[in-house]
């Protein structure tokens, strides 16, 4: 019997998973949940055939450029690889996958909750409450936007976007959309199509962004775009900080000009974006997205499913590059 191929798994992961991961390979794991330096994730790649690293590993062509001969696939433990620089490990020969599908659920989930949370200036109430600043309450007190029967617009319904959407019909919302491509009756499921993203932002009382972050995307909400939102819109971003230009967002909370918006992730990750925290009407939540034990299971196990296939000589079903 061949020696199992040699496994790098850069962050602790659900027992289930480590469990798999030690049973079908040589691996090492990351008991501590460090993360590695871009030096140290050179030099403990050196000795591996594959690595399941999480979006906190940056594969920047730098160090793709620095990774061994022997290493073959860089099986994510996410579904952005915006971490992971496609094109060099595709000229390296690396093979590149993720785990779609599995983290739909759960991000819609705090997609919602972040534009309930802001709609409802649930951040604001919660500080409140709990600083002992409750000392007052009347009809006009902490009023909120009803999200009720308004406009939902959602940039890429992709698998995230289309669930998203979906749980935003529940409240009798209108949803609205813009995609690359305009996407089949059943994918769209009575979505309204906007060729341009600027039409979609016309239409969007609460927009919700579920793009992936490339070049194309990266700061595609600025100034601009905030402006040609309603006035009192919410934004909501579950998908990657880099998509909103931060400057622009805080002068639009500002301004008043949005009403409020909910955020999971952030141009800066760990951290977040001190501007923003200044700010009453910013519901602010830690890249929480896919956080969920039945979730995290789902991507630990999607990702050994990738690597068992290609080291059966077989296709990865997420392979991305
Ligand atoms: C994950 C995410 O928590 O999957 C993604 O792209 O942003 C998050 O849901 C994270 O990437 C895990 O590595």
């Amino acid at each position: 019997m061949s020696a199992k191929p040699r496994l790098l798994v850069t962050r602790r992961l659900t027992e289930a998973v480590q469990a798999r991961a030690a049973r079908d390979y040589d691996a090492t794991f990351n008991e501590a949940d460090r993360v590695f330096s871009p030096t140290e994730l050179i030099e403990r790649c050196q000795e591996v055939d594959a690595v399941l690293p999480c979006h906190s590993e940056i594969f920047d062509a730098s160090v793709i450029g620095a990774l061994p001969e022997r290493l073959k696939i860089i099986a994510n433990h996410s579904v952005g690889v915006d971490h992971v620089d496609l094109a060099a490990a595709s000229a390296r020969g690396i093979v590149v996958t993720n785990t779609p599908d599995v983290l739909s659920d759960a991000t819609a989930e705090i997609a919602i909750l972040c534009m309930l949370g802001a709609a409802r200036r649930a951040s604001e109430g919660d500080r409140m409450v709990r600083e002992g600043r409750w000392a007052h309450w009347s009809p006009s007190f902490m009023v909120g936007r009803q999200i009720t029967g308004r406009r939902f617009g959602v940039v890429g319904l992709g698998r995230v976007g289309r669930v998203t959407a979906l749980r935003a019909r529940g409240f009798g919302m209108e949803v609205h959309y813009h995609n690359r491509r305009r996407l089949s009756p059943e994918q769209e499921m009575g979505a309204v199509f906007h060729e341009t993203l600027e039409d979609l932002l016309g239409v969007s009382d609460v927009l919700s962004l579920h793009c992936p972050a490339t070049p194309a995307t990266t700061g595609m909400i600025d100034a601009a775009a905030l402006a040609r939102l309603p006035e009192g819109a919410i934004l909501v971003n579950t998908a990657r900080g880099n998509l909103v230009d931060e400057v622009a967002l805080a002068d639009a909370l500002r301004s008043g000009h949005l009403f409020a918006a909910g955020l999971d992730v952030y141009r800066d990750e760990p951290g977040g974006n001190p501007a923003l925290f200044e700010l009453e009407n910013v519901f602010l939540l830690p890249h929480i997205g896919s956080a969920t034990g039945e979730t995290r299971d789902a991507m630990g196990n999607r990702a050994l499913h990738n690597l068992d296939a290609f080291f059966a000589g077989r296709a990865p079903a997420d392979r991305v590059s």
